[in-house]
């Protein structure tokens, strides 16, 4: 196909790729984590980055998104802080002729010409996921099991999927009940925060369940200063698998955590290096990961990348 009118020039002629990367913020280890991951891999590629940083903020990410047109980059990538609200400014890239590749985060789009690829995990099945530990490590228990959840970002793919995938396992067993629910932002400050206030208006928390590590993390440090024990007294369910996280499972304080893999830079060069010299690439790219329960956490510690 004939390059646009931005991306043939340099691609085409042999010259060094420009990607504009439109990164949600630094909220948390997972973000801290993906970042290098695609710092190091646009080095590695010999890929000219320009990095933004939104601070989960959509207005700033659209800003950043236009630079990047005016710009005239070879591809654009970035992680929507939130699902909707894109069209139009996906749109100006589209007219402008730069391919846009989604990473991490999924838009809420019905026109799916307006970017190229996906690449990013599957959030609802991390909440199945987390839901189906649930049932299990309650097998054989009475209810009721009073469920609260710190959710992430509002209006974000991973916390409307988590939210939902968890919803669907747990909802045919009368036993669980999410008796709370409210947005962390994703940061320990808030997961803490958000936690206090659950502890004062509930009177009865078995269990946790948080979108994230960093709210978790901060969750834990409110129910010790409540007086009771993560863990035990409150079960800590969590999402990610940063370090810090598997630290706390190995204390016996997160119960289990379900995997979501940062480390996307390498696959997203290559995707971008493909997209730029006009080949085809999946309409979306699955990343590969697992469930670690607490028993599990001290074999894996070691071995663990971010
Ligand atoms: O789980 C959370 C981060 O979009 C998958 O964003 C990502 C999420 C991740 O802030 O820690």
């Amino acid at each position: 196909p004939a390059p646009g009118p931005a991306s043939g020039a340099k691609a085409g002629s042999g010259g060094r790729i420009t990607m504009g990367f439109a990164q949600v913020g630094a909220e948390s280890g997972w973000r801290t984590a993906n970042t290098k991951s695609v710092q190091e891999a646009a080095k590695k590629a010999g890929i000219e980055l320009k990095f933004s940083d939104a601070q989960q903020k959509q207005e700033n990410q659209i800003k950043a998104i236009r630079t990047f047109i005016q710009q005239k980059v070879d591809v654009i990538a970035f992680s929507p802080v939130v699902e909707s609200g894109w069209d139009t400014v996906l749109k100006e890239a589209k007219d402008a002729g730069i391919p846009v590749i989604l990473t991490d985060r999924a838009v809420d789009t019905k026109d799916t010409s307006l970017y190229k690829t996906f690449l990013g995990s599957d959030f609802v099945k991390e909440g199945r996921s987390a839901g189906e530990w649930l049932t299990a490590a309650y097998a054989n228990q009475q209810g009721p099991v009073n469920i609260v959840e710190l959710q992430g970002t509002t209006g974000s793919a991973p916390a409307n999927d988590r939210k939902a995938g968890f919803a669907d396992v747990i909802r045919g067993d009368g036993r669980f009940r999410i008796v709370a629910s409210q947005s962390g932002e994703f940061t320990r400050a808030k997961g803490k925060e958000v936690m206090q206030a659950f502890l004062k208006s509930q009177k009865d928390i078995d269990v946790l369940y948080a979108h994230n590590d960093d709210m978790a993390l901060g969750a834990i440090q409110a129910i010790e200063e409540s007086g009771r024990k993560p863990g035990t007294d409150i079960k800590v369910i969590s999402v990610d698998g940063i370090k810090d996280a598997f630290v706390a499972m190995t204390e016996g304080k997160i119960n289990v955590v379900v995997e979501c893999n940062p480390l996307l830079g390498d696959q997203l060069m290559d995707l971008a290096k493909k997209v730029v010299a006009g080949e085809s690439v999946p309409a979306r790219v699955e990343t590969q990961e697992g469930v670690f329960p607490q028993d599990k956490a001290a074999a894996a510690l070691p071995s663990r990348k971010y």
